[in-house]
């Protein structure tokens, strides 16, 4: 009964948006407390830099002393091909623990490089790394801190202001009197910030008394949010509680282990906009926190009708960041899967991220200041030193791995809903989408499929012939994806859970029995995915005679991987639970949705014996979850902050390598007016991953079920998106050899251009397409910003030309948002209308060149394959360039073709942007004919084969 009430006050408490109380704040986290009050100064460690040693030729190794207690660590530095440079710092081999290093985040072949020292004395060492060695960086000894060189640009410092913290391992005795020792001598470094704290009502404590905060007078370090019951001498840091024993709300974590914090300072050099750190409902460009709000939180939950614009934790975490500026573009990932918070610095308070003109005048103020902590675990920090954002991506690819080529159709549009009754429902809803003649390649199922939340299993009754059904699906070259969540029903009758539990394959509780908690099919044990054997056990579940009613078409959605926990702290699971390998909880929270993620991409692979690709969705995510698949965001609402916060949502997660992604469409709570359907649907079109969904309270939303007018834009959206599924699939392809976000900032392709540093409403697909949609409710004009000084742009359906680095007002009408082709650019599309992506694959292209501003060139790539297996991996594909280079368009394969064969062909040849009219075009002898309107020329049926080189002349 207790659990019902937890669960039934979980979900009423919170009917008008998230329950803030359910979530912690960081004066209410005694680790984030210890380390938010830290004040910047000297910083008590030292590195014996004359003493460094260079292991071999990729490894370089050093001491560092906290002076203050004279605990050892060890300095590693390893560089990676790209390059990127790695500095681990843990305690020393005579640590009596060994720490967490998040090794299933990197990918299986990471290539070492060269890292040499290159000079070394008492105050400083430099070491450099790159190909022509032409990065360094330079560690200097008392106090420690390290500065990463770009060439000669010094792009980031670690531990400048000295807030490096590592909270040594204790055996328990000791504990006490170690802390006690730290506390004091933080305590005299700080100032009289830490005799200030807030309570409830907001009103400042100092000294222990309550005063009225004025406005505009922000609470300071992170104390804006109220402690369980705050006492002065708490916030002063004087009580240690913390460190061995924390309570929130109804639950206590016992840290039998004690603190075991670490953090650092970074501060990028020069640098006005960062970016990345999902998952946030926030803007793109990161904001400063400190003063301000919350710390970024990193820590993976359920958040239930999350808020936007603000920095709590929500369902993923990429510790990764990326700052950018005209010249530069930086980037690191801290690698650590535990608790961590980011705290955000502008040396000005942020003013220049909202002033952008301003920013090259004032180059001296540029920097971002940033302090990064986490409850556990070794500090592991890979640079990435860029120049350029494509450097960047690829640097980072090379650690933490790409998203591999998706199948085809999982790129086209999802129909989903929380829940699809039964058969007869998937039968009806598969059926509107023919009589109504809208596309559409995947249909969903949720939770209520199973038998009883039993994942595996179908509801015997509503889905008796799941085989069928999927068959009948998949006869129309469609398919299906089922819901599989790693919570599992403590039923004896339940093969996943009696084989689990006789094989020891759960999480086990502080006191070492299988953790119990509550979830959907009510008493829930959760998998240790942490556990190779588990993880084996879990893929072998998705061979067809063990997931029976499944076939090879059948694909999958892992959701509440947070974990998510009814009945547990923060939604999740306690922090003092116990994983495989004498892990904690704590040590690897972040990580649990990307172990299960991981086990559940190899049990498609095994199902088809490594043949075909599979698609997984995903909700809770860390740093190399895209070699698994897609992530959506979670639980959004049918709110027009919600629709507008799903750009940045998606840039963000985009920027930190996690490319196939996207956002319930319209909204996953609530019910959307036909306009807000309208611009979600006209905003999806464009983002990586499209699936309408929606909780089972909402009216249901089928695309004919909306008033005429809806259904015809949102038909016509469905159209648009297949006709540009060629352009997707390349960019995919892209995406995992070069490791370019599809979905990106505009400043990805044009650095340069500071005015779009700061943007959140449009974006790129590939470098080709700008797309601006309409994100405010009866807007009946948009402004637009148009990258590139240089650069001209089409507008795709009236072929209209505008000029880069511009901003206009164009007006706007329900029918469609705006959407430019780059000038420079060969656009791919399939025109013909069709029922699903399958039945496209032999349809004719059309190509649409966009001129660049002199009206003489233009290329852009395009690719294809079997659309469904790993052959492409032995090269049985077609990657072809076209190019338009003053009058001649030639197309040539630069992959390919291998063993894969197409029939398609060229159906047509838009030419946009041309100075003056053809007077005739040529394939060799033969004439083409052409037709041409006031923007552009148009060569009918020249019945070029997609297979073979082949060129056409315009003569002028
Ligand atoms: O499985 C039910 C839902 C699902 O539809 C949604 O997409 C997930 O984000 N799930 C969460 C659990 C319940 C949410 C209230």
């Amino acid at each position: 009964m207790w659990r019902l009430c937890i669960i039934l006050g979980f979900f009423t408490l919170t009917t008008w948006g998230v329950d803030r109380s359910n979530f912690k704040t960081c004066e209410q986290s005694a680790f984030c407390r210890r380390n938010r009050r830290m004040q910047p100064g000297k910083s008590p460690f030292a590195a014996s830099t004359s003493k460094a040693v260079q292991i071999d030729s990729e490894n370089i190794a050093l001491d560092l002393v906290n002076t203050l207690n004279q605990k050892e660590f060890t300095l590693y530095l390893k560089a990676y091909e790209g390059p990127s440079i790695r500095v681990m710092i843990d305690e020393s081999d005579r640590s009596p623990f060994k720490r967490y290093v998040a090794l299933p985040a990197l990918q299986d072949r990471i290539t070492q490089a060269p890292v040499t020292i290159t000079s070394q004395g008492e105050e400083k060492m430099e070491a450099s790394f790159g190909k022509n060695k032409e990065h360094r960086l330079v560690i200097f000894s008392d106090p420690f801190k390290i500065e990463v060189y770009s060439g000669e640009t010094l792009v980031i410092t670690a531990n400048g202001r000295g807030l490096m913290k590592f909270e040594h391992y204790r055996e328990r005795e000791q504990k006490k009197a170690d802390v006690e020792a730290e506390v004091h001598q933080e305590q005299t470094q700080e100032e009289d910030a830490t005799k200030v704290s807030y309570n409830e009502r907001g009103e400042k404590i100092v000294d222990g008394e309550a005063k009225k905060v004025e406005d505009g007078d922000p609470p300071e370090d992170g104390a804006k949010a109220a402690v369980d019951e705050p006492s002065a001498a708490e916030t002063d840091g004087e009580d240690l509680d913390g460190a061995w024993e924390e309570t929130f709300r109804a639950h206590t974590d016992s840290k039998e282990r004690g603190p075991m914090s670490v953090g650092m300072d970074f501060t990028f050099e020069g640098f006005d906009f960062i970016y990345g750190l999902p998952e946030h409902a926030d803007k793109f460009a990161l904001s400063p926190t400190k003063g301000k709000t919350d710390p970024y939180r990193l820590y993976n939950l359920d958040v239930f009708e999350y808020e936007t614009y603000n920095p709590m934790a929500l369902y993923g975490a990429v510790p990764y960041m990326m700052a950018h500026n005209e010249k530069h573009t930086v980037a690191m990932l801290y690698l650590n899967p535990s608790e961590t918070w980011v705290d955000i610095e502008s040396p000005n308070g942020g003013m220049l991220s909202s002033m952008v003109g301003f920013v090259s005048n004032q180059k001296q103020e540029s920097k971002r200041e940033t302090h990064w902590f986490s409850e556990t675990g070794i500090l592991d920090i890979f640079f990435m030193v860029g120049p350029t954002p494509q450097d960047v991506a690829k640097q980072y690819s090379g650690i933490t791995g790409v998203t591999p080529l998706p199948p085809l159709f999982s790129l086209a549009y999802h129909q989903s809903r929380w829940n699809y009754n039964d058969q007869d429902d998937v039968r009806d809803v598969d059926a509107g989408f023919d009589r109504h003649d809208i596309p559409y390649d995947v249909i969903w199922l949720d939770i209520e499929h199973t038998q009883g939340k039993r994942y595996f299993t179908w509801d015997p009754v509503r889905f008796s012939e799941p085989e069928q059904m999927i068959t009948n699906l998949t006869a129309k070259g469609r398919r299906m994806v089922t819901i599989i969540d790693p919570h599992i029903k403590r039923d004896m009758n339940y093969f996943i859970h009696s084989e689990a539990s006789a094989n020891g394959f759960y999480i086990k509780d502080k006191s070492g029995v299988d953790y119990d908690g509550w979830c959907w099919p009510g008493s829930s044990s959760y998998l240790d995915f942490f556990n190779p054997a588990v993880r084996d056990f879990w893929a072998d579940k998705f061979a067809l005679d063990q997931y029976k009613g499944s076939t090879e078409q059948l694909f999958t959605w892992n959701d509440m991987n947070e974990p998510s926990v009814f009945n547990g702290p923060e939604v999740t699971m306690q922090k003092d639970c116990k994983h495989f390998g004498n892990l904690e909880h704590r040590d690897v929270h972040n990580m649990y949705g990307l172990m299960l993620h991981m086990a559940t991409y190899e049990g498609h692979l095994r199902r088809s014996n490594k043949k075909l690709r599979p698609f997984v969705l995903t909700r809770s995510f860390f740093a190399g979850s895209q070699r698994y698949g897609a992530v959506w965001t979670g639980d959004n609402m049918a709110k027009w902050d919600h629709l507008r916060i799903t750009i940045p949502m998606l840039l963000s997660l985009s920027v930190s390598g996690i490319t196939f992604v996207g956002a319930d469409v319209s909204g996953f709570f609530g019910n959307p007016d036909h306009e807000m359907t309208t611009r979600w649907y006209q905003m999806a079109t464009w983002q990586p991953f499209f699936r309408g969904h929606a909780h089972h309270d909402t009216k249901r939303r089928e695309p004919w079920l909306f008033d005429e007018t809806t259904n015809s834009i949102v038909k016509d959206q469905l159209r648009m998106r297949y006709s540009m599924l060629p352009l997707w699939y390349t960019l995919f392809y892209e995406n995992e050899q070069q490791a370019q976000p599809p979905m990106r900032p505009l400043w990805w392709n044009f650095p340069e251009d500071t005015e779009a540093f700061g943007l959140d409403d449009s974006h790129l697909v590939g470098d080709t397409l700008l797309v601006r949609p309409v994100l405010e409710q009866g807007a009946t004009s948009v402004n637009i910003y148009f990258p590139g000084k240089d650069t001209v742009w089409y507008d795709i359906s009236t072929r209209q030309k505008f000029l880069g680095g511009k901003t206009l007002v164009q007006p706007v009408t329900i029918h469609s948002i705006p959407v430019f082709q780059r000038g420079g650019s060969i656009l791919f599309t399939k025109e013909r209308v069709r029922r699903c992506s399958a039945l496209q694959a032999r349809d004719p292209y059309t190509l649409t060149v966009a001129l660049d501003k002199a009206g003489t060139f233009a290329n852009g790539t395009v690719y294809m394959d079997d659309e469904v297996s790993f052959d492409y991996r032995k090269r049985d594909l077609i990657y072809a360039l076209a190019e338009y280079r003053q009058g001649v368009l030639s197309y040539q394969l630069l992959v390919g073709p291998g063993k894969f064969e197409t029939p398609a062909w060229v159906e047509r040849i838009n030419i946009v942007g041309l100075t003056e009219l053809p007077t005739k075009i040529t394939d060799g002898e033969k004439l083409l004919e052409f037709s041409h309107s006031e923007h552009t020329v148009t060569i009918r049926k020249p019945a070029f084969h997609m297979d073979s080189q082949w060129s056409l002349k315009l003569h002028f």
